[in-house]
């Protein structure tokens, strides 16, 4: 425990109980890899269900945007579908991209009446988004968030490999 509304554990996020859980997705919402393949396997087909019907009725999801969906049969009541910026040098805006990817995600657990909400670290996998920077970037945007918004109560960062978690453990 960070503090009492910043919390930071590692493990795998599937298995965390809060109202809602971020998967960093793709522009398909079709799932994939990482982080995105775990959450619909564990979650079952009614998350994918959700995603198509989105898919239909908006074409899917930009970078830096986000949607809702059940959480099917995780812990968790709701996933919130985000898409972080696939790196290429950092002068693609992809700064500002993950920062969006964050907030657009934290707004919209509020819109939902959602206080617990757990993110992984978007973009620093497959996506291959430098992870010192990526940390700092998230951390900021929740923090400048939560201070002008009461209605999330708690946001858990979930670390997944140990490098991420020592960066977020040296930040927090
Ligand atoms: N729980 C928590 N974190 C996890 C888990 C898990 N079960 N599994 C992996 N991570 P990535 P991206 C961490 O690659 O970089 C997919 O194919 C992982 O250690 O999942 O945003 C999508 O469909 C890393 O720190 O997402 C997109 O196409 C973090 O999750 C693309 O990958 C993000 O890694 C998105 O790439």
């Amino acid at each position: 425990m960070v503090n009492e509304r910043i919390k930071l554990i590692q493990g795998d996020i599937t298995k965390v109980n809060a109202d809602a859980i971020v998967n960093a997705a793709n522009t398909s919402l079709l799932g994939g890899g990482g982080v995105d393949g775990a959450i619909h396997r564990a979650g079952g087909k009614a998350i994918l269900e959700e995603c198509i019907q989105i898919r239909n009725r908006q074409g899917g999801c930009k970078t830096g945007e986000a949607v809702i969906t059940t959480g099917g049969n995780l812990p968790a009541k709701y996933v919130i579908h985000t898409v972080g910026p696939v790196y290429n040098n950092g002068s693609k805006g992809e700064d500002g991209l993950l920062a969006s990817a964050y907030l657009n995600s934290l707004k919209l657990a509020a819109e939902n009446h959602l206080e617990t909400i757990a993110f992984p670290n978007i973009s620093t996998g497959i996506y291959h988004f430098p992870k010192t920077k990526a940390a700092a970037i998230a951390i900021k945007t929740v923090q400048d968030f939560l201070a002008e918004n009461g209605t999330v109560k708690q946001v858990i960062f979930v670390c997944f490999d140990d490098e991420n978690c020592g960066i977020y453990k040296g930040m927090l």
